[in-house]
């Protein structure tokens, strides 16, 4: 595997110095932020950015995400033009030296919590989900955690309503649209498409959501087969679905080779509903048997390129929800240390 950390330009608190200061840290997975979704993205931009990582002994191969506009989503006649920008998008992380790219088709909001600071006992903080919060939530005057109000009030309403009429079968047969103009682009210049699970893996008021179980994914690789159309395999939001079985899906896509990218997280059940906060990533601290799926990912010929994903905040570190240093290195660590466990098992 190679080990990657999410790095958000010169504009991130992290320096780069410090994301290579983690052992075993082969590359940054990073973005044009700048850019709103449907834009085009500048070589120029892309050349800077990669001399940066370069300069501070990084690999720049993983790029996260390049959006897609809610046109494609939609389904609206606009859309042609804004899938030609993103196949132009894919070109140019190309020429620059990238090999993947994460994205994901949820319709309006992507990631969803409902607290970005729930106070541990320890005096740390993560990230967590309240079913009982959630549901509490006015989507006719929504006021989201971390949601960055790309949208006004009524932008939001316009958008909301234009979905009304967006099934799953449409969503699904918009994805499948998108994918078959964009995988051509990919095969020609060596990249591949990274899909990123619906976090969390359910529907959202109202919202269909389409990357949520294995049915979902099985339906999206035979619909568009070549390899380079495939999976980031992200822990955390797959598992908040108890439905998800990880480390059998972990098997599965990886055996197929369907999973470029991997991002590892876990999280602890709050209820016995669909609750849950994020924990550290060591396995005993949350739900999920990291052990398991790191085991199940090598031995199926996972090979790609793998990410800490969110950590809590701790040491004192008032760090971007998700995404301060301290926690994500120790991931990192102990990530390290579950693959070399299973790649280099050496002598009995
Ligand atoms: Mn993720």
């Amino acid at each position: 595997m190679k080990m990657t950390f999410r790095w958000y330009g010169q504009n991130d608190a992290i320096p780069l110095n410090y994301i290579k200061q983690i052992p075993n840290m082969s590359g940054v997975v990073t973005a044009c932020y700048d850019v709103p979704a449907g834009g085009v993205w500048k070589s120029e931009t892309l050349e800077g950015m990669r001399a940066l990582c370069n300069a501070a002994g990084l690999a720049m191969e993983v790029i996260e995400s390049i959006p897609v506009h809610e046109d494609i989503k939609l389904g609206k006649p606009s859309r042609d033009g804004y899938i030609a920008n993103y196949a132009q998008n894919i070109r140019a992380v190309a020429d620059a030296g990238v090999k993947c790219v994460c994205y994901n088709f949820m319709p309006v909001f992507d990631w969803l919590r409902t607290n970005l600071k729930t106070p541990n006992a320890d005096g740390s903080n993560a990230l967590s989900y309240s079913h009982d919060d959630f549901a509490r939530l006015d989507p006719q005057n929504l006021r989201l955690p971390g949601w960055d109000e790309s949208y006004s009030r009524e932008q939001l309403q316009e958008l909301l309503g234009e979905y009304k009429s967006v099934t799953r079968q449409k969503l699904f047969d918009n994805l499948i649209y998108f994918l078959k103009k964009v995988i051509p682009v990919c095969v020609d210049c060596g990249v591949n498409m990274a899909i990123h699970p619906d976090d969390p893996p359910w529907d959202v008021f109202g919202l269909p959501r389409i990357v949520s179980r294995e049915e979902d994914l099985d339906n999206i690789f035979s619909a568009v087969p070549e390899l380079n159309n495939g999976l980031t395999f992200c822990t955390g939001s797959l598992g908040a679905g108890r439905f998800n079985g990880l480390a059998s899906m972990a098997a599965k896509y990886a055996k197929r080779g369907r999973i470029h990218f991997a991002h590892l997280r876990n999280i602890k059940y709050t209820d016995a509903g669909d609750s849950f906060c994020e924990v550290a990533h060591y396995s005993d601290c949350g739900s999920l048997d990291m052990a398991a799926i790191v085991r199940a990912l090598v031995q199926n010929g996972f090979n790609g390129y793998v990410r800490p994903d969110h950590g809590r905040n701790i040491w004192g570190e008032d760090g971007k929800p998700g995404y301060g240093l301290y926690d994500r290195a120790l991931g990192a660590a102990y990530l390290n240390g579950l693959f070399e466990a299973v790649e280099r098992p050496g002598q009995a």
